[in-house]
C-alpha cells in the first residue's frame, strides 16, 4: 500500500477540533462526510487495497455510483479526529448501483461509518443534483442555540429561515435559498435520512428538531463556515429574544427590503417565497 496524503483528511480533522471547541460535539455527537474529487479518488485507488467485503448501504443512491467518500466513524469523538484520523475516519467506495459500500482506507481497529451514513448518501445525492455537482461536504452537529431555537419556532422552512435571516445581516448571504426543517425523528433512522434528503434538494442547511443542524458545502471548510454562521444567527436570536422579555417582536426588526438589498449586493437570488412583508 502506498502512502495516502489527502488534504481532505487534514481538513476533516481540523473541522473536528474546531467544531468540538465550539461545543457542537458532546460525546460522540455529530458526523461528517466528503465526496472525493477525481484526483483524490485516484490517489486512493493507487494507495489502498480494494479487498474489503461489500456491505449493503440500506438505501439506493444511484446518482453516486462508484464514488468515494471520506466519512467519520460511528461512535467517534470529534475532538479525537486529529489525534488518530486513521481510526476515527475512513474512506469508503460505493458500488456502481449506489446500493453497497466497501472500506478502502481508515477505520483502524474495526470501525465503520457513522450511523447516519445511509442518510449522508441520500443527502449527497440530493445536493449533487441541486448544485450541479459542486457540493461535496455534509456536516452535522449539535449546537445548543439551534436546538433551543427549534423548540420555539414553527418547524417549517419559511419560519425557520426568516428567524435566521433576520437575526443578522450575514445569514441571507450564507443561505440565500433558506433553511429547511424536519421534526423530531429518531437519530440515525431512515425516516430522518429521507426527510433530510428531501429538504436538501432545496436547501443547503436543515434544522433537526431538538437534535441539531445539518449543512452542506462545496468543501468541508465551506460547510463548517455555513454551520458557524447559522449557529451565530440562532444564538443572536435566542439572546435578543431573552433580552426582549421572551417576545420575538423586536423594536428594531430587519425589514425585507434590507434582506433583499443584501442579497442584491452580492448578486444572489434569495428565495422569494420566504420574503414578502405581509406574513411574518
Ligand atoms: O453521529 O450525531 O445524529 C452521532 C449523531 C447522530
Ligand atoms: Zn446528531
Amino acid at each position: 500500500m502506498g502512502r495516502l496524503d489527502l488534504t481532505c483528511i487534514g481538513e476533516l480533522a481540523a473541522l473536528g477540533e474546531a467544531g468540538f471547541a465550539q461545543g457542537w460535539h458532546e460525546r460522540n455527537g455529530g458526523n461528517a462526510s466528503y465526496r472525493l474529487r477525481a484526483d483524490e479518488a485516484q490517489a486512493v485507488e493507487a494507495a489502498c487495497p480494494a479487498d474489503a467485503p461489500w456491505q449493503p448501504l440500506g438505501v439506493q443512491a444511484p446518482g453516486l455510483g462508484g464514488q468515494l467518500f471520506l466519512v467519520t466513524a460511528a461512535g467517534c469523538y470529534f475532538q479525537d479526529l486529529a489525534a488518530a484520523p486513521e481510526r476515527s475516519l475512513g474512506i469508503v467506495e460505493l458500488d456502481a448501483a449506489g446500493a453497497a459500500y466497501r472500506q478502502r482506507w481508515g477505520f483502524a481497529g474495526g470501525g465503520r461509518p457513522t450511523s447516519e451514513f445511509a442518510g449522508h448518501m441520500l443527502i449527497h445525492e440530493a445536493r449533487v443534483a441541486a448544485t450541479g455537482g459542486a457540493a461535496r461536504a455534509i456536516y452535522h452537529g449539535h449546537p445548543a442555540s439551534v436546538v433551543a431555537l427549534s423548540k420555539l419556532v414553527p418547524l417549517e422552512p419559511r419560519a425557520v429561515t426568516r428567524v435566521l435571516w433576520q437575526a443578522m445581516t450575514e445569514s441571507i448571504m450564507v443561505v440565500p435559498e433558506g433553511v429547511g426543517a424536519v421534526g423530531c425523528l429518531v437519530p440515525g433512522s431512515l425516516d430522518l435520512a429521507r426527510a433530510s434528503a428531501e429538504q436538501m434538494r432545496a436547501f443547503a442547511a436543515v434544522l433537526w428538531a431538538s437534535h441539531g443542524l445539518l449543512v452542506s458545502g462545496d468543501g468541508l471548510l465551506d460547510a463548517f463556515g455555513r454551520m458557524h454562521a447559522l449557529v451565530k444567527a440562532a444564538d443572536i436570536y435566542m439572546r435578543a429574544r431573552a433580552a426582549n422579555g421572551g417576545s420575538d417582536s423586536f423594536p428594531n426588526a430587519v425589514p425585507d427590503e434590507a434582506l433583499r438589498a443584501i442579497a442584491d449586493s452580492l448578486g444572489l437570488a434569495p428565495n422569494e417565497a420566504f420574503l414578502g412583508s405581509s406574513v411574518r
